[in-house]
């Protein structure tokens, strides 16, 4: 790649909306912007709209590999019922305004994919009949549906790209911040980003964005290193421009103490979910054992109150005894393929056992290539061999099985709690707890500022098509509030002349001091980026609870990490960028530290383990609702570069009793 040499030249454009990433979110907002699009002409608004991404649509994001499930998918399911399960599995402090919207538009989202062409596994005798006509999806559980989706990304792409069209897409445009308005502090006007091909700045101003730049991934030292470094289960290039950017510019954020930690199949990180809910397979430990339902793990689990007596354990408490086995001896814990697929082969021909092992192979190619490649390598075949599971290094995320993300503007049709306390949420229109709603549905606390998808916190279990559904509620409330502001003039707060010098600080530093030594790499006045994301690791690993002290911290552990990411946030000015792939990783290091850090304050500020199986407070180490069943929010300060973390009432607006044992 080209080395980067004085300044780029600088393209500057004006637009009403910009989306920043290209993943599930953001192809369900520019597929949405189409008819809204012509709506507004029709009234005499012309919307100009852009997209940018960092990488190219087709490939990008968390569903890159492609997916072999959808795994939000109601059907004749009740939205309220989705909303229990999230709450559930998030150990009762989501929003159910967010949920239940999202459960009551997620279907048409995943209709719209068979009709863009996703082959949805279909049950015997309804091969070939479209799930809108009646056609009866493959369930591998109650929200789950299975598909052929290698090529999911690019059906979702190309569906957006015609959408939206082509010119209005920016591709290898990596946005780096983005900038309030001049005459509104709280109000958001403008990004900045540079091509990674290009010796390129781009500056964008908008009336909204909307930021669906992913999760957090590698802020924790991976378990794959070595030869294995960049192998990890979510996508490494979600790198918490999300959560960083939204944090400079004033957004609230809530729930970032959250994070998920998956149990894998170990070194290849492929999904078990299949495995799990599709083949009915067990984990057991080392000596054969179903260790989950044992008298021992239950009482382990019996403290964890209603979380625990939910139909179905949540993902933290079932990694909380997998965690307990490894810890008493009884590791390695491995997932069961020999006797479930075993046992399904009993009423199977010999044709059928062979398209068994095919769709278990086949998970794995359609989403975890790298899983398929370990079985190859180890010579494991799973109705022979059983896999090492493990639990993974933490991610950070809000539309998986995490909730940590930005605080939005809820639905304005949702109700509230019954003076008995609690309500169905769509029997009670329009009166959302205070706080939770401020107009425009995923309106972040930055006028103009919205998200969706792994951007939005409180909620989760949103996947691949809850985030498409987002990205499109979005972009509704975003054309209605460019309509309500048509006359507004964003102008920046910073010149692009000190945007330049900012971003291209790293450029400098390499320009300037490359010289002083003889090995590129080694050098007192500046650090690679590779260098700086070890040390990044390092600290997050061995301090807030990686895998280093088996998910475990304090107090005491915070302190030093607190101090050390203060010293680390200082050195990311010295970072060097030798070229434009360089600066880029420069920029993604600066994001993961701010996400990191913000992950830290958070469970620094939350005195209980609310999510024991994904990190332990060791001095309370307990599930304390009287003081914690709450949101904790927090804002950045980036003239000060402090956080203020503080609670936020939870209200339950659905009765999640029914969904106990
Ligand atoms: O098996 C910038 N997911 C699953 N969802 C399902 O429905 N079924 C599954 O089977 C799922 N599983 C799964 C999943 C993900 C992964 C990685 C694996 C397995 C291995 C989850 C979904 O994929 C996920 O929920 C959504 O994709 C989230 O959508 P979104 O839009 O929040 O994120 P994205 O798709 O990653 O897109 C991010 C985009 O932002 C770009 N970007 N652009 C410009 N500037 C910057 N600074 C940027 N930073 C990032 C990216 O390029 C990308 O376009 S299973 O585990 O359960
Ligand atoms: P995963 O492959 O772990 O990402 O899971 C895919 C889907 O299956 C998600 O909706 C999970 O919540 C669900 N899931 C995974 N494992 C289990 C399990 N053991 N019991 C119930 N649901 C599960």
């Amino acid at each position: 790649m080209a080395g980067v040499f004085g300044n780029p030249e600088v393209v500057e454009e004006e637009v009403d909306i910009l989306l920043i990433g290209g993943g599930m979110g953001a192809c369900g907002a520019a597929f949405e912007a189409g008819p809204w699009l012509d709506q507004a002409k029709k009234a005499g608004f012309d919307i100009k709209i852009k997209l940018v991404d960092k990488a190219a649509m087709d490939r990008s994001g968390a569903v890159a590999q492609g997916l072999s499930a959808i795994n939000t998918y109601l059907g004749p399911n009740d939205p309220a019922d989705y909303a229990r399960m999230v709450s559930n599995d998030l150990m009762g402090i989501t929003r159910d305004d967010l949920a239940y919207d999202l459960g009551r538009h997620v279907d048409d989202s995943v209709h719209l994919f068979e009709e863009w062409g996703l082959p949805i596994w279909k049950q015997p005798g309804d091969e070939g009949k479209p799930l809108v006509e009646g056609g009866k999806p493959v369930r591998s559980g109650k929200w789950q549906i299975m598909i052929n989706g290698e090529s999911y990304k690019w059906i979702v792409a190309e569906a957006a790209k015609k959408a939206l069209g082509t010119e209005r897409i920016q591709e290898r445009v990596f946005i780096v911040k983005l900038v309030n308005d001049k005459n509104d502090s709280n109000r958001i006007a403008g990004a900045v980003g540079f091509s990674t091909r290009d010796h390129k700045l781009f500056v964008y101003k908008f009336k909204a964005c909307l930021l669906v730049a992913g999760g957090c991934v590698n802020i924790f030292r991976p378990r794959s290193v070595g030869e294995g470094t960049g192998r990890a289960w979510y996508p490494v290039w979600n790198a918490g421009s999300t959560y960083a950017m939204a944090a400079e510019a004033g957004a609230e954020l809530t729930m970032m103490e959250n994070r998920f930690v998956p149990a894998r199949f170990k070194d290849g990180y492929g999904p078990v979910g299949a495995w799990f809910l599709l083949f009915k397979s067990k984990a057991i430990n080392a000596y054969g054992e179903e260790y989950l339902s044992k008298p021992e793990s239950q009482a382990l689990l019996e403290p964890y109150g209603p979380y625990n007596r939910a139909y179905v354990t949540p993902s933290c408490l079932r990694n909380h005894v997998m965690l307990n086995e490894m810890l008493e001896g009884r590791g390695p814990i491995y997932m069961d393929t020999v006797s479930a697929l075993g046992k399904l082969a009993e009423t199977m021909t010999p044709k059928e056992i062979k398209h068994l092992e095919a769709e278990a192979w086949e998970d794995f190619l359609d989403m975890c290539i790298g899983q398929a490649g370990v079985w190859a390598g180890e010579n494991i075949e799973p109705e022979k061999k059983n896999s090492e599971l493990m639990p993974t290094e933490p991610y950070l995320l809000g539309s998986h099985s995490g909730c940590c993300g930005i605080w939005v503007s809820g639905p304005t049709d949702l109700g509230a709690p019954t003076s008995e306390g609690h309500a169905e949420a769509d029997k009670v229109p329009g009166h959302l707890p205070s706080g939770w709603n401020w107009g425009y549905r995923s309106m972040t606390t930055v006028k103009g500022l919205f998200t969706a998808a792994d951007g939005v916190g409180a909620s989760g279990h949103k996947f691949s098509s809850g985030s498409h559904a987002e990205g499109r509620l979005a972009m509704k409330a975003m054309i209605k509030f460019v309509m309500d502001n048509k006359d507004h003039k964003p102008e920046l707060d910073t010149s692009v002349d000190q945007l330049m010098e900012e971003i291209y600080r790293p450029v400098r530093n390499f320009l300037e001091n490359k010289d002083y030594t003889t090995a590129i790499d080694v050098n007192p006045n500046y650090i690679t980026p590779r260098m700086l994301q070890f040390r990044l690791q390092k600290i997050m690993d061995e301090y807030v609870a990686g895998v280093a002290t088996y998910y475990r911290t304090n107090a005491k552990m915070m302190e030093v990490a607190e101090h050390k990411l203060g010293m680390l946030k200082e050195d990311a000015l010295k970072m060097r960028a030798k070229d434009l792939h360089e600066l880029l990783r420069a920029w993604e290091n600066y994001h993961r530290i701010l996400a990191a850090e913000a992950h830290m304050k958070h469970i620094q500020f939350r005195e209980e383990s609310r999510y024991p199986g994904f990190y332990y407070r060791m001095d309370f180490n307990t599930v304390d609702d009287q003081n914690w069943k709450c949101f904790v929010n927090s804002v950045y300060d980036k003239s000060t570069k402090s956080w203020t973390v503080f609670k936020r009432k939870h209200v339950d607006l659905i009765d999640k009793a029914v969904s106990y044992k």
